[in-house]
């Protein structure tokens, strides 16, 4: 079955998606995810100028194949937009190969190995107050495990956290503001650091000890600053602390790990399983964040969890809504077919989006089910595709108190 035509569609329902469209021979098409939040046109480049040409007239049949070819058989390998890339490929692939056996995805990726993915929300608030109003939308929402982030005393706007009051408690339909140039945000760590044990205070007082909690530090802290967090957050038992230190940086994990029993989870802007290779085998970490959009897609995220397994680190892949509906979907299959799964980000589409990319999979009593429609169960409607055109987004920069830039 070979491969005939290869799309590559941009849309913007209330933000900017890239997807893959593959379509074969006998008209089966496949769709992939190959979003890259604030680098979204660099994608369709590389996809349109150096992979589209070497797909047509390849058998759609052979999905590890065309994952090396285009991974081992190019000289510049990993990095966030090639993977994105092959991910969007290897993604159509699967979808294709499961609508020509009439299944849902994850019934080729070994069968369910659990009813549903147990999904976290994001609660968030200004204030603790707004927060906690927050954390009861999403319970009365079904979800069964809650993201915390606050805003700070004494600093303006915080990355994460919703900008109105009695929104429905959204803080991303557009994270990444459609501006030309990116926002630029004050960030002081010190007096995040002070802040947010007294967050969780709050919550577990109010929700008490069961609810399982999660935070997310977009790799703000040093690793003697993550560490003292973790520490001072251990009363309040965490489900995990994520994206702690940098990204580039493993060993950091190392030091946190040194100091604390508060879970640990990186590995959202990961593109390779040479990024984890450190955090697995030293036990650094317990949840690998990588998403199948931005990690090679469904054959080499599989890998990775395949690794982590060995050494009894379990899943939390991210879904923020710049992982577009097709991308959730994959992270749904593969969420289900999994031994080591732990848990699953999701943050709803909007409407909007939700018009372009039909989707099939379903949420109830906080999990997730991918559905069993064949193939990822996501169709894309062009029409609707083509009433949204692009515009440039950008996540903000955030600056010290002095001006001097920070990290994400
Ligand atoms: O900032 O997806 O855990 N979720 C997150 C997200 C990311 C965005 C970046 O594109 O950290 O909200
Ligand atoms: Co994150």
């Amino acid at each position: 079955m070979k491969i005939t035509e290869a799309d590559v569609v941009v849309t913007s329902p209330g933000r900017n998606f890239v997807t893959l469209r593959l379509t074969t021979e006998d008209g089966l098409t496949g769709l992939g995810d190959a979003t890259l939040n604030g680098r979204e046109l660099a994608v369709v480049a590389y996809l349109s100028e150096h992979v589209v040409p070497l797909l047509i007239g390849r058998d759609a049949g052979r999905i590890e194949d065309t994952w090396q070819y285009l991974y081992r058989g190019a000289y510049w390998r990993r990095g966030p937009v090639t993977m994105a890339a092959i991910a969007a490929v290897d993604t159509a692939l699967w979808d294709i190969k499961a609508k020509a056996a009439g299944m849902p995805l994850y019934q080729l990726l070994g069968g369910a190995s659990r009813t549903g993915a147990l999904a976290y929300g994001h609660a968030s608030g200004r204030d603790i107050p707004e927060l906690l109003d927050s954390i009861r939308a999403h319970l009365e929402q079904g979800f069964r495990a809650i993201r915390v982030q606050t805003g700070i005393p004494g600093l303006g706007t915080v990355y994460g956290v919703a900008s109105s009051a009695g929104d429905d408690g959204r803080y991303d339909y557009e994270p990444a503001r459609r501006t030309a140039l990116p926002t630029v945000e004050t960030w002081d760590t010190r007096a995040y650091l002070r802040h947010v044990p007294t967050v969780f205070e709050a919550v577990r007082a109010e929700f008490g000890p069961d609810l399982p909690l999660l935070h997310d530090g977009h790799h703000r802290m040093t690793p003697i600053q993550a560490a003292k967090l973790g520490k001072s957050l251990e009363p309040y038992d965490l489900f995990w602390l994520e994206d702690a230190t940098p990204g580039e940086d493993q060993t950091a994990l190392r030091l946190i790990r040194q100091h604390t029993t508060t879970p640990l989870a990186i590995g959202e802007v990961f593109n390779s399983v040479h990024d984890y290779t450190v955090l697995l085998q030293e036990r650094l970490i317990d949840y690998v964040r990588s998403a199948v959009t931005h990690a090679g897609g469904i054959t080499a995220l599989r890998k990775v969890l395949d690794l982590a397994g060995v050494y009894g680190i379990k899943s939390g892949m991210h879904g923020p809504t710049d992982i577009s509906p097709v991308g959730m979907a994959a992270a749904l299959h593969l969420d289900l077919a999994i031994h080591n799964f732990g848990i699953q980000e999701y943050m709803p589409h909007s409407l909007a989006t939700l018009e372009v990319f039909r989707t099939s999979y379903g949420f109830k009593d906080g999990l997730l089910h991918p559905s069993d429609s064949p193939g990822l169960g996501v169709e894309l409607d062009l029409d609707a595709a083509a009433r949204f055109p692009y515009e440039a987004a950008y996540l903000p920069v955030s600056r010290l108190t002095d001006g001097t830039v920070h990290d994400w």
